[in-house]
């Protein structure tokens, strides 16, 4: 069994125990399922807003035979059917819908999506129905069988509805649950706009008999000059062939699965250019295992840690960093789309950076898939955002859960270097046990990268401490700190001096300070945007006597949507630490930092 079917397993039988019917099929994680021939799902969905679950539970709280899953019209005039899809109005997937209803702004609750497909499934064939994201809790029906069911709200699942297709048309319905949950990961509170729906692609995909489901090519550490590690064939015989070439590079291999359908694989280029933001070179990878064929464009190169520094393919590097919400730019909403990424990618490469902090969840895969090919490094992060259930067994098998979905989408892109493990959490022995489990399942899954989490920090006087015991898990230290802001002045930030209990690699994962757009007034006013460029221009000296430092990512690239920033005039519902408006207005600070970047005067590698 997987380590993601053994966590799921954990998961259905908790689900049983508290009386949710079990579902017919298992998610998984399709890999490189972007590049498949897909149908697409998007568009218009008819919607049921049910904040008492009505759809699903009876009156004495029992789960419904005839619930809205059975997506059922009256059969006559006398038939009591108590909702109707075709009549209820619609939303476009992808998309969150608290910004695209104005009565669903604020709404946390069940919603129920539902749109018929035509679709005649070909013999011998599996049926996927994938989904991109649904925030939080998701339920598939087809033609009112319940066929799986999600938590965790960025990353991505697929389910097979083959034995539940019929030729012709069909019915599909998704209950979207974003209820908050205290045993949830996230938990209760967030500084982010709890947006819910189906926020990223929908698709049917079909596939073989035996078909690719996963795999990992990384670049050998030892050498630089291997491509190995493995193809796994979903429903392969001991003994099946797979088949992977990279026709730019004349290398190809034939290599034979073993009785858990993985076949090992190892290929020797003659000439390979490696992968750095320099040069984001990618190849076109070619899998294949009898009819089931795909493509990657993969970019190969290593990630290692020498004493306190950071090697990419062996050199020395100084990341040069933004953390990034996936907070869409100009419409607001959740970042999704092509021009949403370009956009937000084109800002920190308009910048000067060579590294994003994708807070505080995996993005849309476009992200992972437009960092590989502007050649842009990245820190990938699960939401154990500050004070999860760290003593609730069930929680750590979620986090799980959400870690090894991020891993398996994901290990194909070259320029993703860290796997964040959590952000600000507090330090007590069943958090540090916790996430030192969760260290090591992202290690075990993937050795090829490293392991980070962004730390809290304690001072004295003007000195910063950094010893929180879950550094030892990490290969990477994280440490978030608002001098300046939340703390003392802007000024008291080049005072500070920096005592860390850990020789290891060091990034300063968060620091800033709130700013609106268009307000001027002096250095010493709060959130002008005189204010905000004053902390960047005082951090940037501070940092840079920090000599295990390796990198940073200021907080944040843009201003984002938050329920806890409620200043009226000035936050409105957004943090406005982002050192550009929603609108694409630059801040000074900005400015500030684009300066150090360009000039690199920041920072040594
Ligand atoms: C933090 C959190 C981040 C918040 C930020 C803030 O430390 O990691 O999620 O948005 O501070 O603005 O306070």
């Amino acid at each position: 069994m997987t380590p993601l079917k053994h966590s799921l397993a954990a998961l259905l039988v908790l689900a049983a125990a508290t009386g949710i019917a079990a579902a017919q099929s298992q998610p998984t994680v399709l890999v490189d399922i972007d590049h498949r021939t897909t149908v697409s799902l998007d568009g218009d969905w008819h919607t049921i807003v049910d904040p008492y679950f009505g759809g699903l539970y009876s009156f004495h709280h029992q789960i419904k035979k005839d619930g809205y899953f059975q997506d059922a019209e009256p059969a006559n005039k006398n038939q009591l059917i108590e909702y109707n899809f075709a009549k209820s109005p619609t939303l476009k997937v992808p998309g969150d819908w608290n910004t695209q209803r104005d009565s669903l702004f604020y709404y946390e609750g069940p919603l129920w999506y539902e749109r018929k497909f035509d679709f005649t499934p070909k013999p011998s064939t599996h049926i996927y129905f994938h989904i991109g994201a649904a925030n939080y809790r998701a339920k598939l029906w087809i033609n009112g069988q319940h066929i799986c069911d999600h938590e965790g709200g960025f990353t991505p699942f697929d389910c097979e509805i083959t034995d539940a297709l019929k030729p012709g048309q069909n019915s599909a319905v998704i209950n979207v649950d974003n209820t908050r949950l205290e045993d949830g990961v996230p938990t209760l509170n967030t500084d982010w706009w709890n947006y819910g729906g189906l926020t990223r692609d929908v698709s049917l995909v079909t596939l073989p008999e035996a078909f690719v489901d996963d795999y990992d090519l990384h670049l050998s550490r030892a050498d630089r000059k291997t491509i190995e590690g493995y193809v796994h064939v979903e429903h392969a015989n001991a003994g099946a062939t797979v088949h992977v070439s990279i026709p730019e590079l004349k290398v190809e291999t034939d290599a034979t699965t073993n009785a858990e359908g993985r076949a090992p694989i190892t290929l020797t280029p003659q000439t390979l250019q490696l992968w750095s933001p320099e040069t984001p070179r990618l190849y076109k990878v070619n899998i294949s295992s009898g009819p089931d064929m795909l493509t990657d464009d993969m970019g190969f190169r290593t990630i290692e840690v020498q004493g306190t520094k950071i090697l990419l393919n062996g050199n020395p590097i100084f990341l040069r960093g933004i953390c990034i919400h996936a907070e869409a730019p100009y419409r607001t909403g959740r970042a999704y789309s092509e021009k949403d990424v370009d956009t937000l990618l084109g800002w920190a490469h308009e910048l000067g950076a060579n590294f994003v902090r994708l807070a505080h969840y995996p993005h849309d895969e476009r992200m992972t898939r437009a960092a590989d090919r502007m050649g842009i490094l990245v820190w990938s992060e699960i939401p154990d955002y500050w004070a999860l259930q760290f003593d609730n067994p069930a929680v750590l098998i979620k986090a799980e859960q959400q870690l090894h979905e991020e891993q398996r989408r994901d290990r194909d892109k070259a320029s993703i270097i860290l796997w964040s493990v959590a952000n600000e959490t507090p330090n007590n022995p069943a958090r540090t046990a916790f996430l030192t489990t969760m260290a090591d399942k992202a290690r075990e899954y993937d050795p090829t990268r490293l392991v980070t989490a962004a730390l809290l920090v304690h001072g004295e006087g003007n000195t910063k401490i950094v010893d929180d015991p879950l550094g030892k898990a990490l290969d990477v230290i994280g440490t978030n700190e608002y001098i300046g802001w939340y703390e003392r002045t802007p000024e008291d930030a080049a005072k500070t001096t920096w005592n860390i209990a850990y020789d290891k690699p060091l990034i300063m994962s968060e620091w800033g300070g709130g700013a609106k757009a268009g307000l001027h007034g002096p250095d010493t006013q709060r959130w002008t945007e005189e204010y905000q460029a004053d902390i960047y221009r005082n951090q940037l000296i501070m940092l840079n006597k920090i000599p295990q430092l390796r990198g940073t990512t200021p907080w944040v690239l843009m201003d984002f949507r938050s329920p806890v920033r409620l200043l009226p005039g000035i936050q409105d519902n957004y943090n406005r630490k982002g050192i550009i408006a929603p609108d694409g207005e630059k801040k000074k600070a900005f400015f500030v930092l684009q300066k150090a970047y360009q000039d690199k005067t920041l920072g040594k590698a």
